[in-house]
């Protein structure tokens, strides 16, 4: 039983040691939503809402998910009692389209509270079952192929198990091949379009197959979906779809239609944790891989994407990079980690989402706060 009888929103702003450039723009500082959700009880969770500055990834903003959350999806939860989180997902879903981002904070929020409050691991409430999850790197565009050669070598060299590389036109054939080059044969190598080619680049991107990529993730728009199937006839190499996967119906088209044959699952991009399962599942009974995305999240997210990870179809490694790799220092103790391996461990053994929170350093970085409660509370 969850009742939530406050939410508290902060925006963050945490520095990336690096710009992070992709086909659709370039991220140097996040800004980052945080809740934090209470329970009448007294028990508390963190969440984290993974929207981004600018709507060029999905709809979605951090100031869009903000209003959704404040204007329209807490009030559906404060001062509510709800049985189980798995009915928070349709609470949140019922005539308000869209703003999934905005949905999966609060519906994953309740999950991390519900296991906080059973003193089980977010993990195995939701049915987990590894202890440590593969861990891929994404590498976004360099300045020229050698700066991303360098970047693939030092990868590898850190245990990563897959090595991902963000493309664009202008920054794609000559740069994945550079790579492939410099690297072992084996080297389990992808690229990520992030939408940046149509259909009519076909005949380029056909190049890309002389690679043996394991896939190549959105070369399309996200509603792509029938140019994505005549696509996926022209390339050998795998697609994953990514943003083009926002529920359980487009995977199922996905599948039916042939336009990918590996998936991407963002709970962010997805709602939350009841639909994430339900796409698992279908891809399990479909024989498609799925492996878990990342979006530069801080700890806190973090911590429910390994989680995820932790379900027994997630057979690819997933974006899920240590905190080091992303920030001076993270908002969690201990921060996230991976060993020579390339594998992080999930943290089983740990209530709620498994890590600490460093609540005076995230006062530091608050740059707004907002208190959500109950009407007439
Ligand atoms: O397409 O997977 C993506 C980051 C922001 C927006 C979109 C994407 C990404 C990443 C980052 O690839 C992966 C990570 O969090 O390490
Ligand atoms: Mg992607």
């Amino acid at each position: 039983m969850l009742q939530l009888d406050r939410i508290t929103l902060r925006e963050i702003r945490l520095r990336l040691r690096e710009p992070f450039r992709i086909s659709s723009g370039v991220m140097d500082e996040r800004r980052i939503l945080l809740l934090e959700l209470h329970d009448a009880g007294g028990v508390s969770e963190w969440a984290e809402c993974v929207a981004g500055e600018t709507p060029n990834y999905s709809p979605e903003t951090i100031d869009t998910a903000w209003f959704a959350i404040r204007e329209w999806l807490a009030p559906r939860l404060l001062g509510k009692s709800v049985g189980e989180p798995e009915s928070v997902h349709e609470i949140l879903e019922r005539n308000i389209s869209g703003h999934n981002m905005a949905k999966a904070a609060l519906e994953m929020g309740s999950y991390g509270l519900i296991a906080r409050k059973r003193e089980t691991s977010l993990s195995s409430l939701i049915g987990g079952q590894r202890e440590r999850v593969a861990t891929g790197i994404s590498i976004g565009i360099q300045k020229d192929p050698e700066a991303l050669v360098e970047r693939a070598k030092r990868a590898l060299a850190d245990g990563y198990r897959k090595i991902k590389l963000k493309i664009q036109p202008g920054a794609d054939v000559e740069y994945v091949g550079a790579v492939r080059k410099a690297l072992p044969e084996n080297t389990d190598l992808m690229a990520d379009a992030n939408s940046a080619y149509r259909l009519e680049d076909a005949d380029h991107l056909v190049k890309l197959d002389a690679f043996g990529l394991i896939m190549i993730e959105q070369p399309l728009n996200r509603d792509d979906l029938v140019r994505h199937a005549q696509l996926q006839r022209r390339l050998k190499t795998p697609i994953c779809l990514d943003e083009s996967i926002t529920d359980v119906a487009r995977c199922e088209d996905m599948i039916a239609l042939k336009s990918g044959r590996i998936v991407n699952i963002k709970p962010g991009r997805v709602g939350g944790f009841t639909i994430a399962r339900r796409i698992h599942d279908v891809c399990a009974q479909n024989a498609i891989p799925v492996w878990c995305g990342g979006m530069l999240e801080s700890g806190i997210g973090r911590a429910y994407n390994v989680s995820l990870a932790s379900l027994p179809n997630f057979t690819l490694p997933g974006d899920l990079s240590p905190s080091a790799r992303y920030w001076d220092r993270d908002i969690v103790t201990p921060e996230w980690t991976m060993d020579s391996q390339g594998m992080v461990a999930v943290p089983r053994d740990k209530p709620g989402i498994g890590v600490t929170v460093d609540r005076g350093r995230i006062d530091d970085l608050t740059v707004r706060e907002e208190q959500l409660r109950a009407s007439g509370a």
